[in-house]
């Protein structure tokens, strides 16, 4: 009985943080930067199916924090290489990506929110130079 009661307790207790990972909009942050990494912006528009830029470049040793916006629908940012760093995004909630490049190479990215036909050639890539 005591056992049943923790179980659906932890279950009342993660239902919300379930349903928020699902929701649009949002920070995610992939790799770890140590203080006083140099930072980089920059502002990723995102539309049937392209995003613009579609390259981005930055140099190594870079805290890269994009910000996401739809134009149209909502759309999904996923580094190919890094499992789980789909993040969601919509006109009404666009969402931040940090992602910190210690190693020069070229990072695939695509959308990982199902938008429509041509959703498979959504894609870009960065470049850390
Ligand atoms: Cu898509």
């Amino acid at each position: 009985m005591r056992n049943t009661f923790v179980f659906l307790l932890g279950l009342l207790l993660s239902t919300p943080l379930l349903i928020a990972d699902d929701k649009a909009g949002g920070v995610k942050k992939i790799g770890t930067a140590p203080a006083g990494a140099p930072v980089k912006e920059v502002e990723v528009s995102a539309k049937k199916y392209e995003f613009n830029p579609a390259t981005i470049e930055v140099p190594a040793n870079t805290l890269m924090r994009l910000h996401l916006k739809a134009t149209d629908r909502e759309h999904g940012f996923e580094l190919k290489s890094v499992k789980d760093s789909c993040v969601k995004f919509d006109p009404k909630a666009p969402a931040t990506v940090e992602f910190y490049a210690d190693k020069a190479g070229e990072y695939e990215f695509s959308c990982c929110k199902r938008c429509g036909l041509g959703h498979g050639k959504m894609k870009g890539k960065l470049v850390v130079k």
